[in-house]
């Protein structure tokens, strides 16, 4: 069997989704997931003109062979860009692995560990009031782990809160970044208010989380896990910007609650120190920024040996094929945590028809083979790449912070 054929396809079905299709001389198709928000162009240009025409001709079976060539071989190692190019050929080749065997994917990496996936949905609201009756829609729609985000008296725009206009929350919604303001002291007085009337409307058995966002030094994120810890959180997310893993062995010394971390890690490299140190309880890597199946694999099993879960990361951005395989790695992985929901647009799940099934805040994938995504190619035409980008953040004097 050889690979006849590797091509990207970006659409924009309400948001951009790059997918990459390698195509075999037996006929035999499989896709990967490529997206990168708001720099989907610097992957489709790295894929085409660097990885996919070194493809043709080579065994598609030699999944490890070949993602070896295309991380080793780069020279210039590891990235975002890189190893979502990786990751989006890595999981094209698992997909026709599979299917050429007949079997879903998940039975390709050792079969079920769990008959269904615990999801978390995003509940959002530019004040408190708005943020619990959101949850209260997951809550009635039986969710068993729900994200609480809301807006800042006296801030305009923050992370995770829909602006005006914006039915679901999608943070690329400017050709070129949007400003946002922010303001620490008022966010570290907010949240844990948020969380003591979520305890008192809710009880004390819905899992609930909170995504900081990398917004916090590590005493502040110290400060606010402290303040967390009578509302017993599932996670704090990105308490703190991750390049420095040390800073997580800080904010653990002072809180019990759990810290988890890992969506813009691209390698192992980024999160190994922390999980060596018994610094964090959940990876956030997810298959299409982090090499793919054969990488998150890695990570997962270093993870195992220091008590550390999965979370994988789902937002939008992950398109249809990145979550599907992400499925299949949840339904093998032992040390399962929780998987990210956000749903997409109705128009994107016609693009991209899928075989996985999500009830009542769980999913369940199918024995489809593969991973059991294809992608409606006639109709992703109709909807070209338009440029978005994710916003800048500054503190109300001007001076750019982590967004
Ligand atoms: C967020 C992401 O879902 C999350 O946990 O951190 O939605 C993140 O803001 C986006 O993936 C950025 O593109
Ligand atoms: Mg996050």
């Amino acid at each position: 069997m050889r690979i006849t054929s590797a091509r990207v396809i970006v659409c924009c079905p309400g948001r951009n989704l790059v997918t990459l299709k390698i195509e075999t001389d037996d006929g035999v198709h499989g896709l990967g997931d490529a997206t990168l928000n708001g720099r989907e162009i610097a992957v489709v240009s790295y894929l085409e003109n660097h990885l996919l025409p070194a493809l043709i001709g080579r065994d598609p079976a030699a999944i490890e062979d070949i993602w070896h060539y295309a991380y080793l071989g780069a020279y210039w190692r590891r990235g975002p860009v890189t190893m979502t190019a990786i990751a989006a050929i890595d999981v094209a080749l698992w997909d026709i692995k599979a299917k050429v065997a007949g079997m879903p994917i998940y039975q390709m990496l050792g079969g079920a560990s769990r008959h269904r996936i615990m999801a978390y949905g995003h509940a959002e609201g530019e004040d408190i009031a708005a943020c619990l009756d959101s949850a209260q829609g997951f809550v009635d729609a039986g969710y068993d782990a729900i994200r609480l985000q809301c807006g800042l008296p006296g801030v305009g725009t923050t992370y995770g809160v829909p602006k005006d206009g914006q039915t679901r929350y999608e943070p690329a919604d400017a050709d070129l970044p949007a400003e946002h303001v922010w303001n620490t002291a008022r966010y570290l007085n907010q949240v844990p208010k948020l969380f003591e009337q979520a305890r008192r409307r809710f009880g004390d058995d819905v899992h609930l989380l909170h995504d900081v966002h990398h917004r916090l030094t590590p005493i502040e994120a110290a400060r606010l896990g402290r303040d967390l810890e009578p509302y017993h959180l599932f996670w704090m997310e990105d308490s703190v910007p991750a390049e420095n893993q040390a800073a997580f062995a800080m904010v653990r010394s002072h809180t019990t609650t759990p810290l988890a971390v890992g969506e813009v890690f691209n390698s192992i490299h980024d999160c190994r120190e922390m999980i060596q140190s018994g610094s964090i309880d959940y990876i956030r890597t997810s298959l299409t920024h982090a090499g793919g199946i054969t990488h998150m694999r890695r990570i997962a099993h270093l993870a195992e040996l220091h008590h550390v879960r999965t979370g994988c990361h789902g937002a939008t951005d992950i398109s249809p094929v990145g979550l599907a395989a992400t499925l299949h790695f949840d339904t093998w992985v032992p040390n399962f945590g929780i998987q990210e929901h956000m749903p997409h647009d109705d128009i994107v799940a016609a693009v991209f028809p899928s075989n996985h099934r999500f009830e009542a805040g769980y999913f369940r994938v199918d024995d489809t083979p593969g991973h059991g995504v294809d992608i409606d190619e006639r109709l992703a035409a109709d909807y070209p790449f338009k440029r978005a980008s994710l916003p800048v953040n500054r503190l109300e004097d001007g001076t750019v912070w982590d967004w």
